[in-house]
């Protein structure tokens, strides 16, 4: 019954399944949820087939994924236990999980279980980048280029031009963002590269043609005549061992608006 207050369950939707569940539900008009958090350094992470596992009986639910980098993203739809794929939205890694009743029954909510998760005890992952495509640009023209990226242990990172070094230094495990801004036409090649603690590096490469100006002519050389170091705006991942992470749970305004409605409502 979804009389049962929020107060009293939200906990039971927290560590390994153990037949205690939280409960949402409809509660007027508005659809209650949870945001489990699993924890700084803890996120599930995209590894081979399903990455966690949502464990509830009753009825229909969303699950949502993000982290702190990331607003939440609707992952897919599920009822009782369903495992879910960050694949299937291009996530690296998350580390909320919002579960949002849909349909039918009250949802219960027993656990959320990470099947792929972050070990940086024993990393042997090598860290995960997605950066832009090849494209094509006007010279003269400033580009800002973003690269995705997740790892449980990052070190460090160096952006190389045409192979020779142009920047590097520590790396939190934030997105790198870079600005150049090309005098000269030409072919330029920007390779991005990211080590981890444990020696594991990964590469991305990106090919930028850049084209002249309309009415001017210019030679074939191109270097970058400003740069700007990468922002770093998240922090490092640091060491996880459990598998169902020790959740700790984010109550939604949302959630405590539709309470108080409820509470109104029962006056
Ligand atoms: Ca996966
Ligand atoms: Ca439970
Ligand atoms: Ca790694």
């Amino acid at each position: 019954m979804k009389e049962a207050s929020f107060g009293e369950l939200e906990e039971n939707a927290l560590g390994p399944p153990d037949g205690q569940f939280a409960l949402v539900g409809l509660f007027g008009y508005a659809a209650g949820y949870l945001t489990l958090d699993m924890g700084q350094g803890e996120d599930i992470v995209n590894g081979d087939g399903m990455d966690f596992k949502v464990v509830t009986q009753g009825g229909r639910y969303i699950v949502f994924v993000g982290d702190p980098d990331q607003p939440l993203k609707k992952l897919g739809e599920g009822r009782g236990n369903q495992s879910f794929d960050l694949a299937s939205v291009n996530f690296f890694n998350a580390r909320y999980v919002k579960i949002q009743f849909l349909s039918g029954a009250d949802v219960e909510i027993d656990a959320v279980v990470a099947i792929n998760y972050v070990t940086a005890d024993t990393d042997m992952e090598s860290p995960m980048v997605s950066g832009p495509d090849d494209f094509e640009i006007q010279e003269g023209t400033s580009i800002t280029l973003n690269w995705r990226t997740f790892d449980a242990t990052p070190k460090n990172y160096s952006i190389l031009f045409n192979e020779e070094l142009l920047d590097s230094g520590s790396w939190d495990g934030s997105d790198i963002t870079y600005e150049f801004l090309w005098s000269t036409s030409g072919e330029v090649h920007i390779m991005l590269i990211l080590y981890d603690s444990f020696g594991n590096y990964v590469e991305d490469s990106v090919v930028i043609k850049v084209l002249p100006a309309p009415a001017t002519t210019s030679t074939a050389t191109s270097t970058p005549s400003t740069t700007s170091t990468p922002v770093s705006t998240s922090t490092t991942p640091t060491t996880a061992e459990m598998n169902y992470s020790v959740l700790v749970l984010l109550m939604g305004t949302i959630l405590a608006l539709v309470w108080r409605i409820y509470i109104l409502r029962k006056c």
